[in-house]
């Protein structure tokens, strides 16, 4: 009897095991991820117009902790040989990348197209296709065009509109060989980080309103781009179109009830606020924290509540807009109804969650201040996602780790990082998450935003002092070439020598 449920189990695994232990499927998408301010450079090139972090970084160049800024960055714009080059040595099945809005349509409107935008995208696009690389699109990574940004950017409800427009050039120009599609990265950090604080382009800081202005505005730009694509492109082109969302861990730091509670709202303000009117049945921004600010602003005197509602007629019109969920994780915290509170600003959003974060010093750290290795974060978040929103298609779109500038190319601790995520990849699996593929954050050093070239997340090594932008593996380049290659963790892996090559099939 013991015998047969163990052998039904095995059966039920779509995954099978070896000596080495539980293997990813064939079928498994392994990729990388990048963004277009990030790696590009070229930011007046060829007909580009300007951008918000163009504009920032250029106006204001102390917000950036090393005041540099995405002017050259990894000049992937003229490397991008080089940069597929990478991808065949690592022997990726996908590559995630952004286009840069601007390049492509210089005053963020639709009336006029930059060709050497477009041909910009198809050269690199039909370099990755030859080598059978899938290309996944992101839309929009947090490079608003400017004139947009003057006009109110994503707090105009009129942006709607301009995104699909924008949506509807990037599908006519690529959609018959680019078959995935994400509409924006991580709503959390565009919204909260950029319109309800000073934490990212255009640092507008409004933090009573900012943060729901745009996550409404966001969503149903989402949701017009996905049905654009779903009824006038999806019969012809056949491919899909989501959205990533940040979702990192957010437990609760005793077993209270508060604290489950507070946790709760968290992970509503944190995702819920964006993932909710898209995968969840009832649709709408989620229950209990849109009541807490309705309540809040109330008591603050505003006549109604700082988060605006959706009609039903928009509800319905959002909710299942999305062909599978894209999910940038990379750490956790432990949440507290009533400890561990910094001072916020009033009215905020963060003043409308009112939680506290703590963050156990045994957690592993990287270079970047918020990053720590959270034990089976990724599994949590993923296994919370499959049970709240009945288990749509999953894609990991960014997981990684950083390290600071000097650091070299011996980087273990993003060894360790990236072996203890593929654990979870493969519990994920084993438990029925209809989990897809993983992209690692990232092919390669880039502009990591605020804390400039800091902070590098890069599987290779760049050098940005060198005018070439020479590309350098880091041992992590060879741990995960050897994931992908063999679909399994080998723990006692290590390269003999740091000489990369291109294997067979790529
Ligand atoms: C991603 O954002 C971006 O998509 C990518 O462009 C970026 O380079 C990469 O990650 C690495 O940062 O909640 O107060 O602790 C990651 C988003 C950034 C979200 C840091 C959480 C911590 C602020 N995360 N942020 S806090």
């Amino acid at each position: 009897m013991k015998l047969l449920v163990i052998l039904s189990l095995a059966a039920a695994c779509h995954c099978s095991t070896s000596k080495h232990g539980r293997r990813f499927p064939d079928d498994f998408l392994f990729g990388t991820a990048t963004a277009a301010y990030q790696v590009e450079g070229a930011w007046n090139k060829d007909g580009k117009g300007e951008n918000i972090w163009d504009h920032m970084t250029h106006t204001n160049p102390t917000v950036i902790r090393d005041q540099s800024n995405g002017d050259i960055a990894a000049d992937s714009y003229h490397n991008y040989k080089r940069d597929i080059e990478m991808m065949r040595e690592l022997g990726l099945d996908a590559y995630r990348f952004s286009m840069s809005w601007t390049r492509i349509l210089p005053s963020g409107m639709a009336n006029e197209v930059n060709p050497a935008g477009i041909e910009f995208y198809n050269n690199f696009i039909n370099e990755m296709l030859k080598y059978n690389i899938t290309p996944l699109v992101t839309l929009y990574h947090w490079d608003m065009p400017q004139k947009l940004q003057e006009l109110g950017g994503l707090a105009n409800p009129l942006f709607t509109g301009w995104f699909e427009d924008y949506a509807r050039v990037i599908f006519e120009n690529f959609g018959d060989r680019v078959k995935m599609f994400i509409t924006f990265n991580e709503p959390r950090e565009i919204c909260y980080q950029g319109y309800g604080a000073d934490l990212k382009a255009p640092i507008l800081n409004s933090t009573a309103v900012g943060t729901y202005l745009c996550a409404k505005n966001l969503v149903m730009a989402h949701a017009r781009a996905y049905h654009l694509y779903d009824k006038e492109f999806r019969a012809t082109q056949g491919g899909q179109c989501g959205i990533t969302i940040s979702v990192n861990w957010f437990g609760p730091v005793t077993d209270s009830a508060e604290d489950a509670v507070a946790a709760e709202i968290k992970k509503q303000g944190e995702w819920g606020l964006y993932a909710h009117p898209i995968f969840s049945s009832e649709g709408g921004f989620p229950k209990e924290l849109s009541q807490r600010i309705a309540e809040k602003s109330a008591a603050q005197g505003y006549r109604r509540s700082r988060l605006p509602e959706f009609s039903e007629e928009e509800k319905a019109f959002i909710r299942g807009a999305s062909d599978f969920f894209g999910v940038n994780h990379y750490t956790a915290k432990l949440i507290s109804a009533t400890k561990f509170k910094k001072p916020v600003p009033v009215p905020s959003f963060l003043d409308d969650m009112d939680v506290g974060e703590f963050i156990p010093d045994r957690w592993m750290s990287a270079a970047s201040e918020w990053l720590k290795l959270a034990p089976n974060s990724l599994y949590n978040a993923l296994t919370y996602l499959k049970e709240k929103y009945n288990n749509p298609v999953f894609y990991i779109t960014e997981n990684g780790w950083s390290t600071f500038k000097d650091r070299g190319l011996h980087d273990y601790d993003r060894i360790i990082y990236y072996r203890a995520s593929m654990e979870s990849v493969l519990k994920c699996l084993d438990d029925g998450v209809n989990l897809k593929g993983y992209m690692a954050w990232s092919l390669m050093d880039n502009f990591e935003w605020m804390q400039g070239y800091v902070e590098r997340f890069g599987l290779y090594q760049v050098d940005f002092s060198d005018p070439a932008r020479t590309r350098t593996p880091r041992k992590s380049a060879f741990v995960y070439k050897h994931i992908v290659k063999h679909r399994y963790v080998d723990y006692e892996y290590l390269p003999e020598s740091m000489t990369m090559t291109i294997d067979d099939g790529h």
